[in-house]
């Protein structure tokens, strides 16, 4: 019947685990506004590759907007309240994303959530980031708010030991991912992008995370 056929396209949340919830197209209805948010974000804070404190050049690039955002350098990670190339605070984070990010992570069952900074990675086709851990914010039993845009992506979601295999999890456009709890520590990355273009967004990832990091 029509009914059941036009279910394909308003997916359900699924839990990827105890306390990971995949929202698929969770931010489509928002996307345009998203995108007029996060056109002044970069524009005062482009995107930089930023080096590992091995001295290794990082594929992804990335920027951030909030009061806190994460840089890593030669003296390590960390988040910091000033960007280091403008030498001026983040930009902003504008209130869609804030709001966007405490309606997802409550439907994950994580009420209250308010993030006070963004991590902004952007992907070209063959950029990947390696299997890692999120341990620079201070608070752990804070959820992390996940939105992909442009080109589709294979998120690898491992365990809370390296060794686990991870699961490949494909992840859209407009796709909204919340993860926290027992979950929170675990291994995660994301395989090289494909060769592709993406029809609003062209040739490449954009990758949102917001966090509550002080
Ligand atoms: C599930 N970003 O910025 S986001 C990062 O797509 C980062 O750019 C990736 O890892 C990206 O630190 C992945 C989705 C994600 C991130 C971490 C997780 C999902 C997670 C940790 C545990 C479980
Ligand atoms: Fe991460």
């Amino acid at each position: 019947m029509i009914q059941s056929s036009l279910d394909l396209f308003d997916p359900h949340p699924q839990r990827l685990a105890r306390h990971t919830l995949l929202l698929p197209g969770f931010a489509l209805p928002e996307l345009e506004a998203l995108l007029d948010a996060l056109r002044p974000v970069l524009r005062a804070a482009p995107f930089r590759h930023m080096h590992t404190p091995g001295g290794l050049r990082m594929a992804v690039a990335l920027t951030n907007c909030g009061a806190l955002g994460w840089v890593s350098d030669e003296n390590g990670y960390r988040y910091t309240p000033i960007d280091p190339v403008s030498a001026k605070p983040w930009p902003a984070l504008p209130p869609l994303l804030v709001d966007l990010a405490t309606r997802a992570a409550a439907q994950a069952g994580f009420d209250g959530f308010v993030a006070d900074a963004c991590l902004v990675n952007h992907y070209l086709p063959g950029t990947r980031l390696s299997l890692h851990q999120d341990r620079d914010e201070q608070d752990y039993g804070q959820p992390i708010v996940s939105i992909s845009l442009g080109l589709p992506a294979i998120f690898l979601f491992g365990g809370l030991q390296r060794s686990e295999r991870p699961r490949h999890i494909p992840l859209s456009h407009g796709d909204v991912l919340v993860w926290g709890g027992e979950d929170r520590l675990r291994f995660h990355g994301v395989l090289p992008i494909k060769p592709g273009v993406h029809p609003r967004m062209g040739e490449r990832r954009i990758n949102l995370t917001l966090r509550k990091a002080g």
